[in-house]
């Protein structure tokens, strides 16, 4: 322990962190204000689909306050009217053509301030003609539909990719052969990530300089420079992009949105920094949004229970544009982990993509690349494939979970999964709830009308992208750079590519460069989120930060260890091949109290000693990460519910997971990341949901209508741990920041179709509100999504 009681590495500690959040002394994108800054607004289309006939910016530009008014035909100009997605798709910046999702961008104000900048919008006169709409991907294919993306030569159809992952033929064998198959229609309903802090950006053009900076909420800075180098034609060393305190992302704050280009191109007319706030209507219908996956599944078996195969078809609703950020031959993410936990002879995935007059951006919430929507998917069948078997899904998941050894697994889509003991921890999980013991209160509940019910999901995630070899965004190989200083006096600062949105990075980060040279983490400043001072890397989403950057931090301090061995050998005048190493100390072989602390050899160092040959000086490291897998963490969870038939409402009532993520670099971290997850998975099951009507309408602009869990919904969480490291992970550790995401719907799913087994009630989809689970006991499920019957 340190002086103020945190660990030399990992263990329990506080977060660094904390010390300016809870003081409310944290800089997000919104504190920033420089000399002469102006304020921008975007006027957004009221319409999902529609002609602009024209635009008359002519009273707005007559504002007193207002500055500029951008419209696309300013862009096109500056060749900045569509800008690239990051999956290699284009989107309009500001719409010229046609207006093509409710909310789309049409115009940009510049104001002395917000307020101003707000009222301009309304002095725009955009005349629209209105075409049909495409509200549902059920019918985006159909022929006479119109056709979204007509600034796509040759684009006849709504159609953007289809993909397939899996043997077929040897899928269809398995299917044929098997004794038993289920098959189920299951929506995973579009739902955003809705981060506290909404997304912005300051963008400050310097004209001297030609140089940009821009501070924006961002989860992957560095990637956000080269793409604004690439689109705006600015050198990419004359960008700067600062991520300062961000307020939660969860992948909402991946994409380069819109309004930042605008932001820029304002200052670039104006001469003056220019901010843009998003406000939460905007952020909830614009950006990112995650799901909408309209999937069929069907799971073969043998009659005792041996499941055999998966088979999946999925439509995969994009919106307007294609923005969705996976790796770039990955299509439809990491989808195809779709078998999850189990031992399967095979399976077979199809997905197809499509347009839809609904707002861009897609996989974000904390989804592990649809790892979410495949763990969902796979975690029903079971059940349903439980409940035809009459078997219990605990029992039937237990037969069919992978086992120890069969680690490292190929599974058959193709991924190597790296370790874990699945059978232990859904033992632990059962253990924990006390699970017979709840069996036998059900049925007694059941006897008397009431109505309870178990839920089990098991899942499987891989996190941590790359390999560079395998995986990249645009063109960018998934490693990330790492940078370690360490002082004269023995202290460090580690400058890391990824960056925080609340997940603590700044105390972990600093745990892991102690761990490595038994330094205290309050002995390590670790600085992120400024291009200017960190190396490249791709930054921070599919839970990679850990995977990729903590092992690159790792590396870099264990260099920094090499070299102070070689520095403690010229200062105690001793061959290297004769110095041990122990926490935060070479010492001499055998006799332990002739050694130097990394302090001492960090002053040496720095120092006049002659250095060995080949020793430059100093003791600093670095190192590029390219992971040689994915990690894979994994976890079993069971949830407790008890459900009124009377009105539908679910309340629940205990949540038990189990989550192994290998070695834990600070356990209260990581189950501040669980908690949140399961939280998030409450709220996906039971109340989450973005609708639309049939006009193209989005139904859930504000938190009135988007609804959010919170600890109202959530029972007192029941946490197991499970530590099975990495064997390719220099820690052993695996990402943690989406397991509970991706795998707490389906338990609470799961113990809802439980609770109603006596109603004969075999599926419903999510979000299962109090009406919806109404419906289901009336044997009518509904369509939750679409505001249209
Ligand atoms: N950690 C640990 N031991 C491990 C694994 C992780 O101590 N074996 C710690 C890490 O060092 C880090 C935290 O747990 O401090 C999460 O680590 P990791 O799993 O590597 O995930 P990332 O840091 O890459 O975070 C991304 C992940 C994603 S993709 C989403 S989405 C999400 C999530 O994190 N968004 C979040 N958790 C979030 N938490 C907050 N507060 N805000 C968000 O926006
Ligand atoms: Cu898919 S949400 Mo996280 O990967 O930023």
């Amino acid at each position: 322990m340190s002086a103020n009681g945190s660990p030399m590495g990992f263990g329990r500690m506080r977060r660094k962190e904390d010390a300016r959040f809870v003081r409310g002394r944290g800089t997000y994108v919104d504190d920033v204000r420089l000399p002469g800054m102006l304020h921008g607004a975007v006027l957004r289309s009221p319409l999902a689909h529609a002609r602009i006939e024209s635009i008359d910016t002519t009273a707005a530009e007559a504002h007193p306050k207002v500055q500029a008014v951008i419209t696309a035909s300013e862009l096109a100009e500056r060749g900045l009217a569509w800008m690239p997605t990051l999956s290699y798709d284009t989107q309009a910046v500001l719409a010229s053509d046609k207006v093509r999702f409710q909310g789309q961008e049409v115009a940009f104000v510049v104001a002395e301030d917000h307020y101003a900048a707000r009222d301009a919008l309304a002095l725009i006169d955009v005349e629209y003609s209105p075409l049909p709409v495409v509200a549902d991907a059920g019918t985006s294919l159909d022929e006479s539909t119109v056709v979204i993306r007509d600034d796509l030569k040759d684009k006849q159809d709504n159609r953007i990719f289809d993909w397939e992952a899996g043997d077929k033929a040897s899928t269809d064998a398995v299917f044929a052969k098997a004794d038993v198959v289920v098959a189920q229609d299951v929506l995973y309903p579009r739902v955003h990530p809705a981060p506290l802090e909404t997304c912005g950006i300051v963008a400050d053009f310097d004209p001297i300089a030609e140089k940009l900076t821009a501070w924006s909420t961002t989860q992957a800075p560095h990637a956000h420079r080269t793409l604004l180098a690439s689109v705006l034609g600015i050198p990419e060393h004359r960008i700067r992009v600062i991520s300062p305190d961000v307020g939660g992302g969860f992948g909402n704050k991946v994409p380069i949105y819109p309004a930042y280009l605008c932001a820029v191109v304002g200052s670039m007319i104006t001469g003056r920094p220019v901010k843009w706030a998003e406000d939460r209507s905007e952020n909830l219908m614009t950006s990112a949004f995650a799901r909408d996956y309209h999937m069929r599944g069907e799971i073969a078996a043998t009659s005792d229970g041996k499941i055999l195969g998966l088979r999946v078809r999925v439509l995969a609703d994009h919106g307007a544009f294609n923005c969705t950020a996976q790796p770039t031959d990955y299509p439809a993410g990491f989808f195809h982990i779709v078998t999850g936990s189990y031992d399967l002879q095979a399976a077979h995935c199809e997905v197809t993509g499509v347009y839809t007059n609904k707002a861009p951006g897609g996989v974000a919430y904390a989804c592990s690349f649809r790892i979410a929507e495949a763990s969902y998917l796979v975690e029903r069948l079971v059940d349903m494939l439980a409940l035809e078997l009459d078997t219990d899904p605990a029992e039937l998941r237990m037969r069919n979970l992978l086992r120890p050894g069969q680690f490292p697994y190929v599974c058959p889509t193709g991924w190597e999964y790296d370790s874990g003991n699945y059978p232990a921890a859904l033992e632990l999980a059962m253990k924990t709830a006390g699970y017979e013991a709840l069996r036998a209160e059900q049925a007694a509940k059941r006897e008397r009308g009431e109505y309870m019910g178990i839920g089990i999901s098991c899942f499987t995630e891989a996190v941590g992208a790359g390999p560079r070899k395998h995986m990249d965004i645009l063109g960018l190989g998934m490693a990330d750079g790492c940078e370690l200083r360490i002082h004269p006096t023995g202290s460090a600062v580690l400058r890391i590519s990824v960056q925080s949105q609340g997940q603590g990075h700044e105390t972990t980060f600093a745990q892991i460069v102690a761990h490595e040279l038994g330094i205290s983490p309050d002995e390590v400043e670790v600085v992120h989120g400024d291009t200017d001072q960190t190396p490249f890397g791709l930054g921070t989403y599919g839970s990679r930060s850990t995977p990729v950057s903590g092992a690159a931090a790792a590396v870099a301090a264990q260099r920094v260890r090499e070299r102070a061995k070689l520095v403690a050998s010229a200062m105690l005048e001793v061959s290297p091949s004769d110095l041990d190493w122990e926490r935060g100390r070479w010492f001499v072989r055998g006799a332990p109290t002739i050694g130097r602390t990394i302090t001492e050899i960090a002053a040496a160092a720095h120092s006049s000693l002659e250095l060995p040959d080949g020793v430059e000086g100093h003791l600093d490291a670095s190192c590029v990460y390219n992971p040689p897998n994915l990690t894979f963490p994994y976890g079993a969870y069971i949830c407790v519910v008890d459900v009124d038939p009377g009105t539908g409402q679910v309340k629940v009532r205990r949540f038990i997971a189990v989550d192994d993520c290998g070695t834990r670099i600070n356990p209260t971290i990581v189950e501040g990341q669980i908690h949140g997850g399961l939280a998030d998975g409450i709220g996906m099951a039971l109340m989450e949901l973005m609708a639309f009507d049939s006009d193209g309408n989005c139904l859930g602009g504000s938190f009135m209508d988007y609804l959010l869990p919170t600890s109202v919904e959530c029972p007192p969480w029941e946490l197991g741990e499970m530590v099975t490291p990495s064997p390719h992970h220099p820690l052993g550790a695996k990402g943690i920041g989406e397991s509970a995401t991706v795998g707490s719907p389906a338990a609470v799913v799961n113990a809802i179709m439980d609770a109603l087994k006596p109603f004969d009630v075999r599926h419903a989809d999510m979000p299962l509100t109090p009406a919806a689970v109404w419906c289901a006991i009336q044997g009518r499920p509904l369509r939750s999504d679409l505001a249209i019957e």
